[in-house]
């Protein structure tokens, strides 16, 4: 079966025509107007900016030759923004008359205090008896990537409805024409399995209603691999302790990226990060490696990729200009769904909070822009500076430490870092995750030099004053030695999600393990 994809231009197309592939179709591209007429079945795939897409759909004429497509009942699966293009507008930016407009109703922005983006995996109830979702367990649990909804006037096309705060709608579905607000190709079997349907079943139509319970939104666990070449040009995972990968003048070796990053998939990960950790002095768009890795990663993992380290403007040795946004363009071409940021946002955040400007050209906003606030992760490498009182350190958010320091101290300020914390910068971590906010960041992955790679659990007090303040989701990171901790972090921080390194490549505590205690002590996982 041929399966047409409809790419505008905006994120990981690339992990949407490996799952299809996978799954036994084969993908044609959309390139003119004529190709969605042609089109057997067609998927819709949209991250990022409404209006932007919406733009594009126009400069290109597909906005016409899509209504008469739609207006046929003919195969056709929306995903994301790619769903949400169908209906009347959007708060995001209302276009009155540009819209697609198939289905009645609009797309709202998350009104809640919990974090938004809603990101991560979460159930759904079905509400109609559809093909697309024969074979997938009632407890199944979809990836989510979002700050906005869809609000359907007609509650009969809803598919699915998924409860982030309040329930809404998750899918839609009338005749053959659907879409899901989470994305398949990132939601493991699950994902694959209605994909399946999708290309195998001729007639996807709904056989009438019906009401699943549905489970709620899971802690991630992330497994995360640092990338560096050792001292023989391979490129390898390997482990700090307190950010020095040396063992006996050598960079250690804990395994090649790829295949770590697929046993870490099959293992039950809930998304993995690659963290290119000498990014921030070579150009990773002049050595392909990094490029590969995630290429090669995105046939077989269908679970979110992100992927940091050198996503910074640069100019190479012929004189060519490449902003950030090319660099991490690259990066979701090559299957990345999600990049993070570390040096380059400290620098940004600084100069943000010395003119108090948005300039509209740092990484963080462009990206952003471009691509959605959700593609946008923030990595802080901070270090502890202890401190007698709060007043030692007015310029700065201090806390009081469960731990003492050398001279007895109680109080503690976190500083953050670049280049792999081999630069202390004059700006905390708290400071320093509001201000990427402010800029548009989606999600803090929040390190901590002084933790990591001791084995000895998360930095608590860190992770709950910067989830304190701000409102994107924080993916706790550094330190994680047993399943307790995973607990712990969850139990008593806010944290979304947790990310370890060395005890999952040491082998030492496997990640369903962490999953196992996670669900015995009663907290939301992705089994
Ligand atoms: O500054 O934009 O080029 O990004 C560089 C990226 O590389 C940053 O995200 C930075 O955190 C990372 N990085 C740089 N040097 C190191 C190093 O270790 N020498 N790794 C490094 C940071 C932190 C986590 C680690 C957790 C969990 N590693 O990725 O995996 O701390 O470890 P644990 O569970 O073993 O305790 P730029």
């Amino acid at each position: 079966m041929i399966i047409t994809v409809l790419d505008y231009g905006a994120g990981n197309v690339r992990s949407l025509v490996n799952a299809v592939e996978k799954m036994g179709g084969t993908v044609k591209m959309v390139e003119k107007p004529q190709d969605i007429l042609d089109a057997d079945k067609l998927i819709f795939p949209g991250v990022g900016n409404y209006a932007s897409m919406l733009d594009i759909l126009h400069q290109r004429d597909f906005v016409t030759p899509l209504r008469e497509y739609l207006r046929a009942d003919r195969p056709f699966l929306g995903i994301c923004v790619g769903m949400q293009a169908l209906f009347e507008g959007s708060e995001e930016e209302l276009i009155p008359g540009e819209s697609i407009g198939f289905f009645k109703g609009r797309v709202e922005r998350f009104k809640t205090d919990l974090s938004v983006p809603h990101i991560g995996w979460n159930g759904v109830s079905i509400k109609q008896d559809s093909p697309l979702l024969a074979g997938v367990e009632p407890d199944t649990k979809f990836y989510f990537v979002h700050s906005y909804h869809i609000v359907p006037e007609d509650k009969d096309i809803i598919l699915t409805t998924t409860t982030y705060d309040y329930p809404y709608a998750s899918a839609v579905q009338q005749g053959n024409i659907m879409g899901t607000q989470f994305h398949p190709e990132k939601s493991g079997q699950a994902g694959l399995q209605l994909l399946k349907n999708f290309i195998e079943v001729d007639d996807l139509r709904a056989k009438g209603p019906l009401d699943t319970p549905a489970r709620g939104l899971s802690k991630r666990v992330i497994a995360c691999l640092d990338v560096r070449s050792n001292d023989n040009g391979d490129l390898v995972v390997t482990k700090g302790d307190q950010y020095d990968v040396r063992e006996e003048g050598s960079v250690r070796n804990l395994g090649k990226p790829v295949s770590l990053a697929g046993k870490y998939y099959e293992q039950g990960a809930d998304e993995i990060t690659f963290l290119n950790i000498t990014g921030f002095r070579d150009f990773p768009l002049e050595d392909m490696p990094m490029l590969q890795v995630l290429e090669e990663t995105s046939k077989n993992v269908f679970v979110p990729l992100t992927i940091g380290g050198g996503i910074r403007e640069f100019t190479d040795s012929n004189g060519k200009h490449y902003t950030a946004l090319d660099v991490a363009s690259r990066y979701f071409r090559a299957g990345a769904d999600k990049i993070s940021i570390g040096s380059d946002a400290v620098y940004v955040a600084e100069d943000y909070i010395k003119t108090g400007e948005k300039t509209g050209k740092s990484a963080i906003e462009q990206i952003s822009l471009k691509y959605g606030a959700q593609a946008v992760v923030i990595s802080i490498d901070p270090q502890r500076v202890w401190v007698t009182a709060p007043e030692d350190a007015p310029k700065h958010h201090v806390m009081a430490s469960p731990e003492t320091g050398p001279e007895g101290q109680r109080y503690c300020w976190y500083q953050c870092t670049v280049k792999g914390g081999r630069e202390a910068r004059d700006i905390d971590a708290v400071a320093l995750a509001k201000a990427c906010e402010a800029l548009g960041a989606g999600e803090i992955l929040l390190n901590c030099i002084d933790k990591d790679g001791t084995n000895s659990g998360f930095a608590l007090e860190l992770i709950t004053a910067v989830r304190d303040a701000v409102t994107i989701p924080v993916i706790a990171s550094s330190g994680a030695g047993c399943e307790a901790h995973f607990s712990e972090v969850f139990e008593k921080t806010g944290a979304e999600a947790a990310l370890a390194a060395g005890i999952f490549h040491r082998e030492e505590v496997p990640i369903q393990a962490v999953k196992q205690h996670l669900a015995d002590k009663g907290i939301e996982v992705r089994q």
